[in-house]
């Protein structure tokens, strides 16, 4: 087995955006794509002498053959140990549980997780440091400058390993190890939550319905649920991991998760049901035909936490990203813990994570997580909301109405615009950023204005700054439109336009979400001619 060096030429836009490189994989097909980004990763990383790479993915269409290039490419450049999930397999939070748990150096995800798969669709590759969690705003842009300046790749000439059985194998001198992708995921699961009183809930007849959208979140949740809490078989369903995810969108949000919402609304209901996306990082929550908004989902975690063992001497802190709305502050108030405003993406909270000021963090879109790992975790989320309901012996609906009865409720909604043009988007953003400073004071749906600004955030454990975040406009009473574009997606640009409104009136609280946030939408469409810049009559997602 021999050392190969090729000459390399930089590709363009290599940028991580907000969780990894992603683009169609057809991109990644071109020769030399891949092995260019993970050289340049490599290049950034230094000296590999003595240290363990964790490396697994999605399964997505690619995955398997991206996983042999890199084994190669990671025993060139001088491991001493890789581990490997088994097929290829390790979830977003599987992977941030083996690097905790086994003290790699790191690891390297192949995923664009919420993204379709197969071979028309969408690979992606992202690195997450030594604490489990995703390198930081410094590494990945360390990553994008190598990559524009590599002039050549290091590989070894080897077979294709086999990825499907358990055991270790040794390329160059590098021990690359074949293991159970589930195992210390459960663990670790094992260790924050009450499985027997999940486990009786269960023989009580509780019913859950768990739909992985045939993506990696099968695996896990079979073993989980169904192996050892003893859920009866076909509680999860589209369990199987497919390479195009069936040929669905793997995104747990009411609009792709259909068949789980008309399960959950239908006469013979199970008491619960949760989704999961490509990479089970992400949850939906939804009670019999009662959806879950992820910040409320957060909130009400948040404000339950010390029922649960693993976070039963209370709470550091919590955080959320700037577009999640401000349910889990008020209850954080009312604990008498910090609350953290991070911008969009979990990288941003694993500073925070590594200090200890926070506990549980989460987003809008269907994110949440604690100190356990240093990602978001989806299984997480549900066996958090099944330990809640065996202990309080309440339903996932009467947990988020109690939670509106004593905070009011913050009517929240995200309104996304796909596939714009680049120019175009950019063209709005530019166009809102500029009128910026005139709008303070000024009177937009019915209320003065009190802040009109571009976030900006400054990590409180290291100092470094982020700026542009998204731009946000906050009413008098806290009611605000917050504009962003996406840094996840492949094809053009998508404007994220996200509305909170605080209702603290109980007989208000079941109007109809969008007619609850009009006004709003309309300020959105008067200050940033958004149908003009888009040429769309409205969104083409709404969460
Ligand atoms: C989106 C979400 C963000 C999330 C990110 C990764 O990013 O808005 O909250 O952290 O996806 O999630 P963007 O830049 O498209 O808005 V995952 O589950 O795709 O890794
Ligand atoms: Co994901």
């Amino acid at each position: 087995m021999n050392l190969i060096i090729r000459p390399a030429t930089p590709f363009e836009g290599q940028r991580p955006g907000t969780s990894g490189l992603r683009k169609k994989v057809g991109v990644f097909q071109q020769p030399g794509y891949l092995e260019a980004f993970v050289q340049a990763l490599f290049n950034v990383l230094g000296d590999a002498s003595g240290k363990t790479l964790v490396v697994g993915g999605d399964g997505r269409f690619y995955n398997r053959t991206a996983i042999q290039t890199i084994l190669r490419m990671a025993a060139a450049h001088g491991y001493a140990r890789v581990l490997v999930g088994r097929g290829g397999i390790l979830s977003t939070p599987a992977m941030s549980a083996v690097i905790r748990r086994r003290a790699a150096s790191g690891g390297i995800v192949l995923s664009a997780s919420h993204n379709p798969g197969g071979p028309q669709g969408d690979f992606g590759i992202k690195y997450n440091i030594a604490n489990g969690g995703p390198a930081p705003e410094s590494v990945t842009e360390a990553i994008y400058l190598h990559s524009r300046e590599i002039t050549e790749t290091r590989t070894v000439d080897s077979p294709d390993l086999p990825l499907d059985a358990l055991g270790t194998h040794t390329l160059l001198g590098t021990k690359i190890e074949i293991i159970d992708p589930v195992a210390d995921y459960c663990a670790v699961q094992r260790e924050l939550f009450d499985f027997d009183a999940i486990r009786a809930l269960f023989a009580r007849g509780f019913r859950l319905r768990l739909d992985t959208m045939w993506a990696v979140g099968g695996p896990y949740a079979r073993a989980l649920f169904e192996g050892e809490l003893g859920a009866p078989a076909g509680t999860v369903v589209n369990a199987e991991p497919r390479e195009d995810f069936g040929g669905l969108h793997p995104d747990p949000n009411p609009v792709n998760a259909t068949d789980l919402i008309q399960h959950m609304a239908a006469a013979d209901a199970p008491d619960m049901g949760a989704a999961t996306d490509g990479d089970a990082d992400r949850n939906m929550i939804v009670g019999r035909n009662f959806v879950v908004s992820p910040s409320d989902s957060l909130a009400v975690l948040a404000a339950h936490a010390t029922r649960i063992p693993g976070y039963a001497a209370g709470l550091a802190g919590v955080a959320r990203s700037m577009p999640t709305s401000t349910a889990v502050d008020r209850v954080a108030a009312s604990l008498g813990v910090a609350c953290y405003e991070t911008p969009t993406g979990w990288k941003f909270f694993g500073n925070l994570l590594d200090a200890g000021k926070v506990t549980l963090c989460g987003e809008e879109s269907y994110g949440t997580g604690s100190n356990h790992i240093r990602e978001k975790d989806g299984l997480w989320a549900v066996l958090f909301w099944l330990n809640l309901i065996a202990v309080t012996g309440k339903s996932v609906e009467q947990l988020v109405r109690e939670l509106w009865a004593e905070h009011g409720r913050c009517v929240y909604s995200r309104h996304d615009y796909e596939g714009i043009p680049t120019e175009q988007a950019d063209a709005l953003m530019r166009e809102l950023r500029a009128a910026l400073p005139t709008l303070p004071g000024t009177t937009l749906a019915g209320e003065p204005v009190a802040i009109a600004d571009d976030f900006a955030y400054t990590d409180p454990t290291d100092g470094s700054v982020s700026n542009k975040q998204g731009v946000r406009i906050i009413l008098q009473s806290g009611s605000r439109v917050v504009f962003r574009l996406s840094g996840t997606g492949t094809e053009g640009a998508t404007l994220r336009i996200y509305l909170e409104r605080h209702e603290p009136d109980p007989a208000r609280h079941d109007l109809p979400t969008q007619q609850a946030l009009a006004p709003l939408i309309a300020l959105a469409e008067q200050v940033a001619r958004v149908r003009h810049w888009t040429n769309m009559d409205g969104p083409s997602v709404m969460t």
